[in-house]
């Protein structure tokens, strides 16, 4: 027997929303003023992300131990940035307990506007979430920002639809905190079967524009797995993220997370064979950032 969808429809009050959730789960619509909002905005699209492939490049493969199961080495859906640490896909992101060696590279420090905010929500997710479900230690020092949109054919105009992310976990240690911008986004928490189209939705939540989610706890950090089924393409709203060449970006969202400090790695002290996979990426970024210009 399939498992029941639970839906929550959000009403008008913030805390009445927070009462009907799911105990780890914390949603607040209308999360920023309208001046905070657009400070936001401006400062998500005069970044310059970057389109990451998922795997390394098959030299690397052969001499590192950073061996993945891939049919092919494709380039992420959407472009993506981050802050306090970079993950790079091809190197397998964060994932505790085994894969924690070399995978977060020291990045640049949040602007302090936003250290603010996330000051704000570390408090409110101490004063709502249980305290087992957050660790010792734990604060939002890490910073994943996803583009989602439709990429566009230069020569017909013709858009293409790739706003989605697969089922996957945050291996990250405790709550994680996930700020929407933009269309409207289903959300889902499924038990995997590790084939997509035979997951079962848990729990779905639509994501508006201007939302606050975080999530906790065994149930939804570590059993089950989340997912971004569909980003609503009815919505009138298209980011002016020009940095982004035939790109048209609809929704930006950030998730907030905690690594533990010990896994931090600076460039400098990274392997070279990694070095080399991960170059052409702190190139691109060194070109409008200042601290990765400082890097090499
Ligand atoms: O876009 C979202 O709402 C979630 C993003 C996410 O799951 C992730 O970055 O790991």
């Amino acid at each position: 027997m399939k498992p029941k969808i639970k839906k929550i429809n959000p009403t008008a009050n913030n805390i009445s929303r927070s009462m009907n959730l799911p105990i780890g789960l914390l949603l607040e619509q209308n999360y920023f003023n309208s001046i905070d909002y657009s400070k936001w905005i401006k400062w998500l699209c005069s970044l310059h992300p970057i389109w990451e492939s998922r795997y390394l490049s098959s030299t690397t493969n052969e001499i590192s131990n950073y061996v993945f199961m891939s049919d092919e080495n494709r380039k992420l859906l959407r472009p993506v940035y981050w802050m306090g640490n970079w993950q790079f896909a091809c190197l397998g992101y964060f994932q505790l307990p085994n894969g924690t060696k070399n995978r977060c590279m020291r990045a640049e420090p949040y602007p302090d506007f936003v250290q603010k905010k996330i000051d704000q929500i570390e408090a409110k997710v101490k004063a709502t979430l249980p305290p087992a479900f957050i660790p010792r230690k734990w604060h939002l020092n890490t910073l994943l920002i996803n583009y989602y949109g439709s990429s566009i054919d230069p020569e017909t105009g013709k858009k293409i639809d790739q706003a989605r992310l697969g089922e996957h976990k945050d291996h990250e240690p405790g709550p994680v905190a996930s700020l929407s911008f933009g269309a409207k986004t289903l959300f889902q928490f499924v038990s995997s079967s590790h084939k997509q189209a035979n997951s079962q939705v848990i729990y779905q939540q639509w994501l508006e524009d201007n939302s606050l989610l975080v999530f906790s706890g065994e149930k939804f950090k570590n059993k089950l797995f989340h997912r971004v089924q569909r980003v609503d393409r009815k919505s009138p709203i298209a980011f002016n993220c020009t940095h982004l060449k035939n790109y048209e970006v609809r929704r930006i969202n950030l998730t907030f997370r905690y690594v533990p400090e010990e896994f931090y790695v600076d460039y400098k002290d990274m392997p070279q064979e990694l070095k080399l996979e991960i170059d052409p990426y702190i190139d691109e970024l060194a070109k409008n950032t200042n601290f990765f210009s400082k890097l090499k």
